[in-house]
């Protein structure tokens, strides 16, 4: 059967989205070694596994010529002094783009680029961000008590790489401070 325009609505003011494919769930156990703070991670895990973000897709093949789509909604909370996040990527093709709106909350979007460069842009509703190829993207929600929410798209054909992240950090973290949010330079990024 051939491709027909389809429209989506969102549900406001949740933002969630009427219809989806997929929705994931990342809880803090999914997240262990990502913050700085092993004690405070510890002992918030002793509390509960937080609920820390959600996606709601909208699938297409993951194709070239194909647009993949959804909804990311990051929750407000810290670990220690460091913002709930979003695990982070790069894509797997990594001469592939990424363009996130702001619909909700607060935050920030850290980057970087493998001959390290480094950018944190702010996320605040009605912002266009645009990811260029090449670089890793993680969301982080800065404000104290709503959800960050963004509208993202990128290349069917993207895919995601995690292990590159999983295995040295981000450069930057974003962490309190009295002027709402900061960022440092990671104290355990690990090059190679
Ligand atoms: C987004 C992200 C989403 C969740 O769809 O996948 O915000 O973040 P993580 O994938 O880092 O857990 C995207 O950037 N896709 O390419
Ligand atoms: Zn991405």
């Amino acid at each position: 059967m051939p491709d027909i325009p389809f429209s989506i609505d969102l549900a406001f003011p949740t933002c969630i989205p009427h219809k989806y494919d997929r929705h994931l769930e990342r809880r803090l156990s999914s997240m262990e070694g990502m913050f700085l703070d092993t004690q405070a991670f510890k002992e918030l895990q002793s509390k509960g596994d937080s609920l820390m973000y959600e996606v709601y897709e909208i699938h297409r093949p993951e194709i070239p010529g194909e647009l993949l789509s959804g909804i990311s909604i990051v929750h407000p909370g810290k670990v220690g002094n460091e913002f709930f996040m979003t695990k982070g990527h790069f894509h797997s093709v990594l001469e592939t783009a990424e363009i996130y709106y702001c619909l909700k909350g607060e935050g920030v979007m850290i980057m970087e680029n493998p001959e390290g460069d480094t950018s944190i842009e702010p996320l605040v509703p009605g912002k266009i961000l645009y990811v260029p190829p090449r670089w890793a993207h993680r969301s982080v929600c800065t404000g104290r008590q709503n959800d960050l929410v963004t509208f993202f798209i990128y290349p069917g054909n993207a895919g995601h790489d995690y292990g590159t992240i999983i295995k040295r950090g981000f450069r930057k973290l974003i962490v309190d401070s009295t002027d709402g949010y900061k960022s440092i330079d990671n104290p355990n990024w690990k090059t190679g």
